[in-house]
C-alpha cells in the first residue's frame, strides 16, 4: 500500500492545521512500513517541516503536483528524469514560479482588485489570510513552481480569470482557500509517476495506491489512485469524482475523518 495524502483539510485540520487525532493511525502505518506520501499545495519548505515533525522519511509532492521530492538514496538508483538538488532527487513537471507570475501580471489590468497574490500579500498578508504563525507563513511564501492567490472578485470574473491565464498556457487549481496558478501539473500525474518509480525499483511487490483529499485540487489524484478516500470539508462541498471504482467517504472532517477512513482501509486489506 502507498498512502498519498493531501495535508490541509485532510491530514491537518482546516482551521488549526493540527493532526493529533490521526497520530495513532500514523503510528500504525509506520509499524506496517506503509509509505505516507504528502501531496499538497504546500511548498517544499512547508512539507519538509511537517515531515520532520512526523519523522516521516518518505518522498513528498509539493505545490499541487508541480514536483516530486525523493530523499537521495531512498531507492537503490536515481530515477530517470530527476535532477539532484540538496538532499533530494527531484522530478519537476512545470516551469519556475517567475514564469507563472509574469502570466498573472499580463492579465492583471483586466481584474484590478479581484485578487491578491502571495507575493503581493507578503508574510504579514499570508498570516492574515491563513492564520499560520510567522515561521509557517514564511515557508508558505517560499514558492518555487507557481503562484497562490486569494480571490475577492465575483465568480463570473473568476471564471474569466481562469480562461485568460489558460489562454497563456497556465492552469488554475482550486484549494481549500486559494487559487493556484501553475503549469500542466496536477496531483494525479505526480502520484502516477511516483507509483511507477516504486514499482520499477521493487518489482517483487505489488502496490495499491490510496489517495486522500478534501478539495477540487485533489480530484485528479483521487481519480488516479486505486482507492480514494474523500474527507468532508468545513468550507467546501465534497469534490465530485467523474471516475472511480473504489471510493469511500469519511464521516468527519480533517484528521478525525482521515484516521477513521485509513483504519477502515487497513481493515479491508487485512493489515
Ligand atoms: C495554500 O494551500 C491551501 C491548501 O489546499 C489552499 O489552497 O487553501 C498554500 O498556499 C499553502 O502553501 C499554505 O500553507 C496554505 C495555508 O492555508 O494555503
Ligand atoms: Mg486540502
Ligand atoms: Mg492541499
Amino acid at each position: 500500500l502507498l498512502v498519498f495524502t493531501d495535508l490541509d483539510g485532510s491530514l491537518l485540520d482546516h482551521h488549526n492545521y493540527r493532526h493529533d487525532e490521526a497520530d495513532p493511525v500514523l503510528e500504525r502505518l509506520k509499524q506496517l512500513q506503509i509509505p505516507l506520501i504528502p501531496v499538497s499545495s504546500k511548498t517544499q519548505s512547508e512539507i519538509e517541516q511537517i515531515s520532520e515533525s512526523l519523522e516521516n522519511p518518505h518522498p513528498f509532492i509539493c505545490e499541487n503536483g508541480a514536483a516530486v521530492f525523493i530523499p537521495v538514496n531512498y531507492f537503490s538508483n536515481q530515477p530517470t528524469d530527476t535532477k539532484t538538488s540538496g538532499k533530494y532527487w527531484i522530478k519537476e513537471f512545470v516551469q519556475p514560479r517567475s514564469h507563472w507570475q509574469s502570466i498573472i501580471k499580463s492579465v492583471e489590468p483586466l481584474f484590478n482588485d479581484d485578487f491578491t497574490t502571495f507575493a503581493q500579500a507578503g508574510i504579514d498578508g499570508i498570516i492574515a489570510m491563513t492564520g499560520l504563525d510567522v515561521h509557517a507563513a514564511a515557508r508558505a511564501a517560499r514558492r518555487q513552481y507557481g503562484e497562490a492567490l486569494a480571490w475577492h472578485g465575483n465568480p463570473r470574473k473568476q471564471k474569466q480569470f481562469i480562461e485568460e491565464v489558460r489562454k497563456r498556457g497556465a492552469q488554475v487549481l482550486i484549494g481549500g482557500r486559494f487559487m493556484h496558478v501553475s503549469g500542466q501539473c496536477d496531483k494525479g500525474k505526480a502520484i502516477q509517476w511516483l507509483k511507477q518509480v516504486y514499482e520499477n525499483f521493487c518489482p517483487d511487490k505489488r502496490f495499491t495506491s490510496l489517495a486522500i483529499g478534501d478539495s477540487q485540487n485533489d480530484v485528479a489524484m483521487l481519480e488516479t489512485a486505486d482507492m480514494a478516500l474523500l474527507i468532508p470539508s468545513p468550507v467546501n462541498a465534497l469534490p465530485l469524482l467523474k471516475r472511480h471504482h473504489d471510493v469511500m467517504q469519511a464521516a468527519h472532517c480533517g484528521p478525525r475523518g482521515w484516521a477513521e477512513g485509513v483504519q477502515q482501509v487497513l481493515q479491508q486489506l487485512h493489515l
